[in-house]
């Protein structure tokens, strides 16, 4: 379906509606270009990838992805067809014949939106001459080493040619002015040039470029630099050519200046924007995720459960002979993410353990904590030991299962004779020896696959791996969004962020008491790091504390987080975009008060209402402390906190506006 209502509702009585002039979808063509189309590299594919539903839903037919073709990805991702769009079929052949690979499908992902894959490979005898016209165009000089950003000219050129086929192949037929416009939304600097060479060749088309990191703000905090309190003192254009990334910085703040909308993920990073790009994002488009509720409210629950179960089998490996702590009263926590150390805050956080192992030992907690580091990183080998402990254990519970077997076996058969066995020969030799053998060792290695349902050593999915956990943690120091966090929350894990990651900011904005649904925000931006690790410290430390019960009442209040992260509430950040776009390119057709503030209207989670209401001392915000496990101290009803906190919502506040009580 083309028409659409663009008066949305909320997801669950709790967030609020929304409404915004309705753009005619069915006379526009939606085309949305990213390297990571089909091509998973970074985080940039989550967000296309999740969003495609919600899209396809508004667009039907009229919304196209654009990336770079890799036969691999085509041949397992993508079903091959016809495209079915006169103009589209038009524009391809004519680079086709023009010895430019393009290939047409649908991509098997939910919402199978269409896609447009350009062959680099088959364009790349034309680079010296698109470099030439991209340095006539705006004096950007590409060096001939650097292959990401000549790939990115490539795809580019072809797009912006493709483009330009389109347009005008719509002007043919277009007799009563009423031709389709176009939208071209790019994202992140590989798909810059694209955009620069549109603008730069006047295709008429509305243009939306989305940062979802800058390359200078990536590569200064790696560098170790403090850089949130020097944002305004850097001088960019030589951090860039020092760095020898000016080229790319180029295209990237070429694009941006070129776009009719310029977007970034989150408010942080229209800070950063702002200072390494010099344009202030027009809006914010947070990214959601494709949340998917169960039939039955608790499954969650349950899945956390049977997941952890499977934890608890690898700690039993890992930690064979040594296992002096009780799986009962152990807690699972992880980290995830590029091994970015210090980016994605993997230093503070270990130096955070080694103060939780102290707090934990001087208050004679009886509580264990596994922490796990999911970072792929270089390895040499494998841990033999821990080989060995998996294979050990592993070894002694088919031991154990072959030995019930007889013995149930030999017991049954005595039964049935109408005796009771005799059980000092119950068990023969052979089950004497098979056992003896099986204590003593194996010498069976495996070569695992880290989080893989096929590792022997975790065999687990990422998915399942965190259902199981109880807590993650992404003290982030650079982290434009970080899906890591969102991800927990909608499965209802508890994690903590960071107010520098965009996540965090995000939901520091929307709930008041964060903490008590699950959600700590440590304060990397205001604290010093020393600070910073005693938050963290103790935001862990008063995790360790909670009864069962008390996690899982949290757990349910994270999980009731999910609307607010869901592409269903947040697409409506893109759909203004797009907007906006299209009354700055075609101001006589499409209107917007360009004053208007952003017509969604923001809110806040209440407080949980059995949180006592102050103060605000993150103990306090964890559910009704309890000093005995599982202890059932006070009736709770989930349903009627959750609908008592639905009546409580605060009035809501506009998106973008200082919220209460941040005001200086
Ligand atoms: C879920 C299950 C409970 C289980 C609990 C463990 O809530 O439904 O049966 O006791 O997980 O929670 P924990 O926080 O101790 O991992
Ligand atoms: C970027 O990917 P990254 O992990 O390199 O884009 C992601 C999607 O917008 C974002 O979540 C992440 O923080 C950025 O860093």
């Amino acid at each position: 379906p083309l028409s659409r209502s663009l008066s949305m509702t909320s997801l669950s009585g709790v967030l609020p509606a929304w409404e915004e002039d309705e753009l005619p979808v069915e006379d526009l063509l939606l085309f949305e270009v990213a390297w990571e189309v089909t091509n998973k590299v970074g985080g940039i594919y989550t967000v296309i990838q999740t969003k495609a539903r919600i899209t396809t839903d508004e667009w039907g037919e009229n919304y196209y992805m654009m990336g770079p073709y890799f036969e691999h990805n085509f041949k397992t991702q993508v079903e091959g067809c016809e495209p079915p769009n006169p103009a589209i079929r038009k524009a391809m052949d004519s680079l086709i014949h023009n010895g430019c690979q393009v290939h047409f499908g649908r991509w098997l992902i939910e919402g199978s939106p269409y896609v447009i894959l350009f062959d680099i490979g088959s364009a790349a005898w034309n680079l010296d001459r698109w470099k030439g016209d991209l340095w006539d165009t705006c004096n950007i000089g590409l060096p001939y080493h650097d292959r990401e950003a000549n790939d990115s000219l490539i795809l580019g050129s072809l797009i912006a040619w493709f483009f330009k086929e389109v347009s005008c192949f719509l002007c043919t037929i277009d007799h009563l002015g009423d031709k389709p416009n176009i939208i071209g939304h790019f994202h992140e600097w590989q798909a810059g040039p694209g955009l620069i060479l549109a603008r730069s060749r006047k295709i008429p088309m509305a243009t939306v470029f989305t940062t979802h990191a800058t390359l200078l703000g990536r590569y200064l905090c790696a560098g170790n630099v403090d850089f949130y309190n020097n944002l305004d003192k850097f001088d960019i254009d030589k951090e860039a050519g020092e760095r020898q990334i000016y080229h790319r910085y180029c295209l990237e703040r070429a694009a941006v200046h070129c776009s009719h909308v310029f977007t970034t993920v989150s408010q942080i990073t229209a800070v950063e924007a702002n200072h390494m790009l010099h344009r202030k994002p027009d809006v914010v488009t947070p990214n959601g995720l494709n949340v998917k509720k169960f039939s039955a409210m608790h499954e969650f629950q349950n899945l956390h459960s049977t997941n952890k179960v499977r934890i608890q089998e690898f700690v039993r490996g890992h930690f064979y002979g040594h296992l002096d702590f009780n799986l009962d009263k152990t807690l699972f926590f992880f980290i995830a993410g590029r091994y970015e150390f210090s980016n994605k805050g993997a230093d503070i956080f270990l130096e955070s353990l080694s103060r939780l192992n102290y707090l934990l030992r001087v208050h004679r907690n009886d509580m264990t904590v596994v922490v796990f580091f999911i970072m792929p990183a270089k390895t040499n080998n494998f841990n033999v030991e821990s080989l060995k402990g998996q294979a050990v254990r592993k070894q002694l519970w088919d031991t154990a299962h072959t030995v019930k077997e007889k013995f149930g076996k030999k017991l049954y058969g005595a039964l049935l004779k109408g005796q009771i066995p005799d059980m000092n020969s119950i068990l023969d030799r052979d089950d004497f020896t098979i056992m003896k053998r099986a204590i003593y060792a194996t010498q069976i290695i495996f070569h695992p696959e880290f989080l893989s349902s096929t590792s022997p050593l975790l065999p687990m999915d990422y998915e399942d791996f965190v259902r199981g956990c109880n807590l993650g943690v992404f003290p982030s120091y650079y982290e434009p969004w970080g899906y890591t966090p969102g991800e927990c929350t909608v499965m209802g894990i508890p994690s903590v962020t960071t107010n520098l990651s965009g996540f965090g900011c995000f939901m520091e904005e929307h709930i008041s008491d964060p903490a008590a649904y699950g959600i700590y925000i440590v304060d990397r931006r205001f604290r010093a790091p020393e600070e910073s690790c005693n938050q963290l410290t103790q935001f862990m430390f008063s995790f360790c504390q909670q009864s069962r019960r008390q996690r899982i009442i949290q757990r349910n209040r994270t999980e009731r987080l999910s609307d607010l992260l869901d592409w269903r509430y947040l697409g409506r950040f893109y759909i203004h975009a797009r907007h906006l776009a299209l009354s700055r390119a075609f101001p006589d057709k499409f209107k917007m008060d360009p004053m208007a503030p952003l017509r969604t209207e923001g809110f806040r989670y209440p407080r949980p209402y059995s949180v006592p209401p102050s103060p605000s001392a993150s103990l306090h915000s964890t559910p009704h402390h309890s000093d005995v496990e599982d202890e059932d101290d006070e009736p709770y009803d989930e349903d009627e906190e959750a609908e008592r906190d639905r009546l409580n919502i605060k009035p809501p506040f506009v998106l973008g506006a200082v919220p209460e009580g941040k005001k200086k």
